[in-house]
């Protein structure tokens, strides 16, 4: 075990040495992340995993408007809870690597499925937040937007009496078209584009990939484990990101 451990770390040394290269000749960097992210925060992912049910049910199967429609009570309570876990949890060393990268390096996006703010908390600015904020909710009848509430009765009214539901984007739903724009953009240009921490299986964030791979990027993986972008990346390191992106990082400030 201590044996493989050892030949893991040798081998993100050199994947972290390959990628730190490209990044300092690279004109424009893009970060896609999802919930493997802020796993190490301790905030559970959506698939697999011991933390991916709640109450028996499938978080996929929640996210969604009919859902809420069904039963607001029950998918306010799940969207509270993750909101107060959220609130609680910190940054972790992935989240402080990525903001300082992009302190030394030029053009440098992040581009996030994640609900959380966790990037924003570690310091990292204009982080485009694909599908919305979880501290934030919005009314359904009048589109009236305040905090979510950690606290207080459920579901969360508004002050024209309206049902209140978390600021995000569920299955089914339209992504909002300027953050989806800035997103599919950043991935045209990118010439280093690394996805990290999802499984690349939700659209249309998994296909900002195959954009940034088509428009010439050098793509790579951030990922414990096997995912549906692994096979069109140039490289794939299986690493969590909370010892990879700060190995990467002191790679990079090495070289600038
Ligand atoms: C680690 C780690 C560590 C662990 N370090 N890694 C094309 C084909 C097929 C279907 C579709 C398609 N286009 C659209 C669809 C339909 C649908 C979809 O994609 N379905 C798929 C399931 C097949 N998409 C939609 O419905 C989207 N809307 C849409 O297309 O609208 C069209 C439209 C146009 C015009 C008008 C109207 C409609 C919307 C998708 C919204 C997704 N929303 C959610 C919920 C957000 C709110 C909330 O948080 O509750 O977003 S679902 C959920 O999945 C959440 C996530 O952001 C998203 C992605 O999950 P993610 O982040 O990848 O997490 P996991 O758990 O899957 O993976 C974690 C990974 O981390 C794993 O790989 C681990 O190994 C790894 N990991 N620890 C690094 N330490």
């Amino acid at each position: 075990m201590k044996r493989s451990n050892t030949a893991a770390r040798d081998a993100w040394a050199n994947e972290a040495r390959e990628l730190g290269h490209r990044l300092t000749s690279a004109v424009s960097v893009v970060v896609l992340t999802g919930a493997g992210m802020s796993a190490e925060s301790g905030l559970p992912t959506f698939r697999g995993g011991s933390g991916a049910l709640w109450n028996d049910q499938r978080p996929e199967d929640l996210a969604t408007p009919q859902a809420f429609d069904r039963d607001p009570k029950l998918v306010s309570t799940w969207y509270r809870e993750r909101r107060v876990r959220a609130a609680a949890a910190r940054p972790n060393a992935g989240h402080r690597a990525l903001e300082r990268l992009a302190k030394s390096l030029g053009s440098f996006t992040i581009v996030t499925q994640n609900v959380d703010g966790l990037h924003a908390e570690a310091g990292s600015a204009d982080v485009v937040e694909l599908h919305g904020s979880i501290r934030w909710s919005r009314c359904i009848a009048c589109g009236d937007r305040k905090r979510g509430s950690l606290d207080g009765p459920l579901p969360d009214l508004c002050a024209c009496g309206g049902l209140m539901r978390p600021d995000v984007v569920w299955f089914g739903e339209a992504l909002s078209p300027p953050v989806w724009e800035r997103a599919e953009g950043s991935a045209r240009e990118a010439s280093v584009f690394i996805v990290a921490g999802t499984s690349a299986a939700v659209y249309p964030a998994a296909g900002l990939v195959h954009i940034a791979k088509h428009a010439g990027a050098f793509v790579a993986e951030v990922n414990p484990e096997p995912t549906e972008a692994s096979a069109i990346c140039d490289l794939v390191v299986r690493a969590p990101v909370g010892a990879f992106f700060p190995e990467l990082l002191a790679v990079v400030q090495q070289r600038s």
